[in-house]
């Protein structure tokens, strides 16, 4: 029962390398305020602007109440209508498409990542017991640079980024904490008080770069060519680790006689940073241990994405950094997220599995039988997806759309149904977090509000009414509480590991999970062969060459000469919270930022109406002039702007690496080539 006036405890589950405490103060089942949980040892008691905006998303004007029916796709004519009806339009749907196509594999799932609870895997847990279903799989933001490390340290771990503090010198290798992770923040200017410098590595000047002592302007995509460069010098130098190297690495013969072969002149027209500069940060790795490279999600969002990571590997490797407290080379670790059984996801059933990189594009390909009902949840998916234009295309023969939301957006927009579903305030869950290491549970603070129901409640619903339509239809629990499916998730591995012995004492508070502080710090790799793999025949047997060496990204084309760069903005996640009345008081709008030299060419002032557009569509929005970026560079913000469809002009190219971790290739979203004019000047 949720008892009246109380404090409970919360783990924000938005996709962010954060994954906040948070406490909700609760007054006669209503949230009064939101603050930082203080026993969350990495976030320590303080929320990012967005997460102190919770209260307004719990109680916005715009949460959606009750379950909506569109009457004509896309018209906007809504009707209210009773979750019964919903659940009958719903199951009556599948029961139809299972007598017409003796199947339940036209029934669709695409979800991803608007709430990394696990109880939101109930989506998955009721397709997973309807039948053989179609469901996306994928992710369209890590799989490459996750590949990548696995191929050379066998698995994805972390240090505990706490070890930032302990480092002499900070590489932020394509990422942008003081928006996207902002309580690393802390920990970067400890290491500073205590005199380590900190060098960005990105395309634009970011916000990041601006407070770092060193900023390194290099070209889109060409991260593999600087730290190969890298390697290179310290190679020639004699300045590698070879204690390292001997005892622990699999390769660094044939990598070395790679490096040498490499032409250094070329490697620096690559990357765009002259051979002085190179020398100097060369020395800088190798003078001034230990490193701790950060290597962001920013910079794997291209067609050699995993090969670049491998290449930062391989400097952070031969530079000694790996397994050395406050060095190493950090991207996503896992080990939080592999504590849980993942009950949801084991099926009796063989699914058909789509590319989520390539939606729109498999659902047109996809025959015997065509996909006839969609169910969206946890996605925008008509907003954060490549190919909209494809997308929108694709959909015309499902006959339903349903679409789990909070808010109505884009994907609303494009559906038939629409159930509204609680916030993380009014269900309970857990979290992990892919970054550091601690695990938060959510209590429930408040009842669910209006209508709403969770992504579980929604499961046990469908399965209730469809076995009432038609008994046996579906095997997902319907008569149990989330209690029951918190217990399956929780294991003795887990509850050794969090040092409990059942999960609800994570109500006294988040818990540091029991995994090296160091990682890789006994130097025992979990590759083939125990050791630091410079050279992986798993990396060949998928196709891809054994040693990190040097690919392009793709070619800038002729008829669309800019690239497109739409990284992710400081007061959204994705396209979550722009919505919010505190977060529309910032007052951001959407432009696309062009370097002074081609605004010029292109006769563009600052504020002019401006179309960028390429063969898949068009936008059109405000420009804005800067040297943050370059000249043949266009940069514009993902996750502001209303009705601004940024993917329509996001060509759906996928990146090298994905498949071992994730199912499928990663997305590469910054392989995106466009045009630029005045909104008003004449076509060419
Ligand atoms: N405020 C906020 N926080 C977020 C999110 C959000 O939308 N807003 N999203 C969350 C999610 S889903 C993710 S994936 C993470 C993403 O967070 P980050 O890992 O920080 O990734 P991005 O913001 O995509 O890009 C980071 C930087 O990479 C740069 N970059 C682009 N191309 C290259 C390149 O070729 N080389 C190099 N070296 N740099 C390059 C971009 O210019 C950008 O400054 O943040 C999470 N946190
Ligand atoms: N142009 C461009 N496109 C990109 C990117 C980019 O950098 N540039 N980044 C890519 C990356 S890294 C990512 S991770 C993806 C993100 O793609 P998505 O995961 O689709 O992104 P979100 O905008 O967070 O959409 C999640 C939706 O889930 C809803 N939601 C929140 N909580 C719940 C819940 O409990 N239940 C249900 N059912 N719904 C909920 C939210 O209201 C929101 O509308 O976008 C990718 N697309
Ligand atoms: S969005 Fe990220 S930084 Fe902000 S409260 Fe949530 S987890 Fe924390
Ligand atoms: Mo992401």
């Amino acid at each position: 029962m949720v008892s009246k006036d109380k404090i409970t405890r919360h783990v924000c589950p938005r996709n962010c390398y954060d994954t906040c405490g948070i406490l909700a103060h609760v007054k006669n089942d209503k949230i009064i305020n939101v603050t930082g949980d203080p026993l969350h040892g990495y976030t320590k008691g303080k929320l990012c602007a967005k997460g102190y905006c919770y209260i307004r998303r719990v109680y916005s004007q715009d949460r959606l109440r009750y379950p909506l029916r569109q009457l004509g796709r896309g018209t906007g004519r809504w009707q209210e209508i009773s979750w019964d009806d919903a659940l009958n339009i719903v199951c009556e749907k599948i029961l139809n498409i299972k007598d017409r196509y003796g199947s339940t594999l036209p029934i669709c799932l695409n979800k991803y990542s608007g709430n990394f609870g696990l109880m939101n895997f109930a989506i998955e847990g009721l397709f997973n017991n309807l039948g053989p279903t179609t469901q996306v799989l994928g992710s369209p933001c890590w799989s490459a640079g996750l590949d990548a490390q696995q191929y050379d340290f066998g698995n994805n771990y972390n240090s505990d980024p706490e070890n930032i503090k302990k480092a002499k010198l900070i590489i932020l290798w394509g990422v942008n904490p003081v928006w996207t992770a902002v309580h690393s923040l802390p920990y970067i200017i400890e290491a500073q008080k205590n005199g380590a410098k900190v060098i960005v590595i990105d395309p634009i000047y970011s916000e990041t770069a601006k407070k770092a002592d060193w900023y390194i302007q290099v070209k889109p995509g060409q991260d593999g060519a600087l730290a190969l460069a890298l390697a290179k010098i310290i190679l020639e130098a004699g300045k590698e680790d070879k204690e390292f190297l001997t005892l622990h690495s699999l390769g660094w013969e044939s990598f070395s006689g790679y490096l040498k072969s490499l032409d250094l002149k070329e490697m620096s027209k690559n990357c765009g940073i002259k051979i002085p500069i190179l020398q100097e940060l060369a020395n800088l790795v190798i003078d001034t241990p230990p490193v701790f490279i950060w290597v962001g999600f920013g910079m794997q969002r291209y067609v050699n994405g995993g090969q670049n990571v491998r290449a930062i590997d391989a400097l952070g490797a031969l530079s000694g950094n790996i397994g050395r407290e406050g060095g190493g080379v950090h991207f996503a670790g896992l080990s939080t997220w592999k504590l849980f059984n993942y009950s949801f996801l084991k099926t009796d059933y063989k699914n058909r599995l789509l590319n989520i990189n390539r939606f729109a594009q498999q659902v047109l390909d996809t025959q015997d039988p065509p996909i006839k009902m969609l169910w969206i949840a946890n996605r925008n998916l008509f907003r954060q997806d490549a190919d909209l234009h494809k997308l929108i295309r694709a959909i015309k023969d499902i006959e339903l759309i349903v679409t789990v939301e909070q808010f109505r957006n884009e994907t609303t927009h494009y559906s038939d149904l629409v159930l509204p579903t609680t916030t993380f305030f009014e269900e309970m869950d857990v979290v992990p977090s892919y970054w550091h290491h601690w695990i938060g549970l959510n209590e429930q603070a408040i009842p669910p509000l209006y209508e709403a129901r969770s992504d579980l409640d929604i499961a046990k619903a469908v399965s209730q009414k469809i076995n009432s339509l038609r008994p046996e239809s579906c095997s997902f629990p319907q008569n149990v509480d989330e209690e029951y499916f918190m217990d399956k998730e929780f294991g003795s591995r887990a509850y050794n590991l969090l040092g409990i012995n059942h999960w609800t004492s994570l109500k006294n508070g988040p818990v540091k999970v029991k995994i090296p502080y160091v990682s890789w710090g006994n130097n025992i790799f979990e590759t083939p062969s125990g050791k630091f793999e410079f050279y992986s025949k798993e990396a060949e047997k998928a196709g891809f060459p054994g040693l990190p060496v040097f690919r392009e990204p793709l070619q800038i084309e002729a008829k669309y000469p800019f690239r497109l760069l739409t990284p992710h903005s400081q007061h959204s996640i994705n396209s979550q919270f722009r919505n919010l009345d505190w977060i529309q008081s910032v007052k951001q709008e959407s432009r696309v930022y062009i370097h002074p030299d081609t605004a010029m060419s292109k006769n563009i002032k600052a504020g002019d109406k401006v179309r960028v557009f390429n063969r898949n569509g068009a936008i059109v929005l405000k420009a804005d002039v800067t040297n943050s970026t370059q000249s043949d560079t266009l940069l514009l913000y993902q996750g502001i702007g209303e009705d601004l469809k940024v993917n329509t002009v996001i060509q759906g190219v996928t990146t090298d690496m994905g498949v071992r971790t994730t199912g499928n290739e990663g997305l590469a979203i910054w392989e995106a080539f466009v045009d630029i004019r005045l909104d008003n000047s004449p076509i060419p």
